[in-house]
């Protein structure tokens, strides 16, 4: 962590932050381009140059050394060098304006009538893949005709070769939190980002002189630990990371730690001061199409047919972690609910389930819920499995009965 001095003020920053001189001559105004964005839908637009990010590609190769990425396979050297240099993805590129749609809608009760799980805010409405692609086509073609010309253009977010972040604290949309999740003024990190990199020349904004100071409350409150120091956070012990991009079994360590996510983890979010302060926006691309978007049923998840799971997810973020995965994690969220009543439930998902990985996960559940019921269920399925990793899931979920 590097702390820069900016006249009175000392802020914690990263050299990839650090502005770039401009080196043209504006066509058009910042103004201008806020007052596209916001038509396009997005409620917050900066812009930064298109030239390289000072030590960016050093440092992300040195959380792939380190073991950070991990299991992320696409993130290799060859991504951090493109990511870190702009124009080795549009070499016409002159301006990269940093686009944000805020998606916090006001604070949200997870009902108690019957075992539920968590799923990420972002994902509780349309896929915000889809959300930017069509906003950002909108954009572009709003540029075109501010410009009267073609505009030569990539338009991005969440892809594997840029890094949304950098762009969005260089152009000042925000600043960098030590959870790494960038913090935008009035929405804290309730923030989905992308870019329009294009070929006009446009008036940048600067970037914002803001840290958080001595706070450490994510460090401190991330269930696994998974901030391992200020701005790092460690892939494979994150739950988003285990939650939806794990295609395997979650390791043992970490099930007890998962609590009752399903889908995603907001708890770095949820406790920082600066989210806390969020404005409510009512976008109804982020809005729950039904209870089963934000907090599903357990029972419901575990059960639930390949057509159910679609018609309740098409469309949605969390189809990416597939059925198999989303019961995987109702069943370690069951283990963890530590409420007996799940008991038969998770025995017929041990008995019937479709998915090797969810058995085995539903035998770590009941070992967590340890009683007559649970070791007798472990014994017989122990009998009747053949799938290898199945039954070393219930030896080991036997010994803790
Ligand atoms: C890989 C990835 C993940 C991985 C790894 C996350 C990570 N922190 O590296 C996993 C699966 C764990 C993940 C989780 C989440 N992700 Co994610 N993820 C990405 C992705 C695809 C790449 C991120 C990346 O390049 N990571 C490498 C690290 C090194 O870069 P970074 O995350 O930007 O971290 C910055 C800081 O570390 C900072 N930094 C490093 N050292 C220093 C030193 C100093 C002094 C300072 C000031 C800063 C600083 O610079 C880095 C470069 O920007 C981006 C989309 C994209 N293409 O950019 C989305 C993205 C980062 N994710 C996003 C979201 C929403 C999430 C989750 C909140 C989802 C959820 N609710 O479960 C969690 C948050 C977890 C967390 N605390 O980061 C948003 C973040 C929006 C925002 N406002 O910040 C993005 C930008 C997607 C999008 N287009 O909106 N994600
Ligand atoms: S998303 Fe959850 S697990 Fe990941 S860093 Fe934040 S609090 Fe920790
Ligand atoms: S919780 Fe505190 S340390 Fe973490 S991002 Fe928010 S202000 Fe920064």
């Amino acid at each position: 962590m590097t702390a820069h001095s900016h006249g009175k003020t000392r802020f914690a920053s990263a050299p990839w932050s650090q502005p770039a001189p401009l080196s043209f001559e504006p066509e058009v105004s910042l103004d201008d381009i806020r007052t596209l964005a916001a038509e396009a839908g997005f409620v917050v637009a900066a812009v930064t140059t298109a030239d390289p990010y000072p030590g960016l590609r050093a440092m992300l190769e040195g959380h792939i050394d380190a073991g950070h990425l991990t299991g992320l396979d696409w993130f290799d050297h060859a991504r951090a060098e493109v990511a870190a240099d702009p124009r080795a993805l549009h070499d016409n590129a002159r301006s990269i304006v940093s686009l944000g749609i805020p998606y916090f809608s006001g604070p949200a009760e997870k009902p108690d009538d019957v075992p539920r799980g968590r799923i990420s805010r972002y994902a509780w409405g349309i896929d915000y893949h889809r959300v930017f692609r069509k906003r950002l086509q909108l954009f572009l073609s709003l540029l075109e005709v501010l410009v009267g010309r073609p505009v030569e253009s990539r338009l991005l977010s969440d892809t594997a070769r840029t890094v949304d972040r950098a762009a969005a604290v260089r152009s000042g949309l925000g600043w960098y939190g030590k959870h790494s999740c960038v913090i935008v003024p009035g929405h804290g990190s309730w923030v989905m980002l992308g870019e329009a990199f294009v070929d006009v020349a446009i008036e940048k904004s600067a970037p914002l002189d803001r840290d958080c100071g001595s706070c450490s409350r994510c460090l401190d409150r991330c269930p696994t630990g998974a901030i391992v120091a200020p701005y790092i956070v460690d892939a494979p012990r994150c739950l988003s990371f285990q939650t939806i991009e794990q295609r395997g079994a979650i390791p043992r360590e970490i099930r007890p730690l998962l609590g009752d996510w399903v889908f995603g983890c907001d708890v770095c979010q949820e406790v920082c001061p600066y989210t806390g302060a969020a404005a409510i926006v009512d976008d109804p691309d982020f809005s729950p199409r039904s209870e089963e978007n934000r907090f599903p049923r357990l029972e419901w998840l575990l059960r639930m047919s390949e057509e159910e799971f679609r018609a309740v997810y098409a469309g949605t973020a969390v189809l990416r972690t597939k059925r198999r995965g989303l019961a995987r994690n109702a069943a370690v969220a069951m283990g963890n609910a530590g409420d007996r009543a799940v008991v038969p439930i998770l025995v017929e998902a041990l008995r019937a389930h479709d998915e090797p990985l969810v058995r085995g996960h539903a035998a770590w559940a009941l070992g967590r819920l340890d009683g007559q019921t649970s070791r007798s269920a472990l014994d017989r399925a122990l009998r009747a499995e053949s799938d290898a990793d199945v039954q070393e899931e219930i030896r080991a979920a036997l010994l803790t009965t």
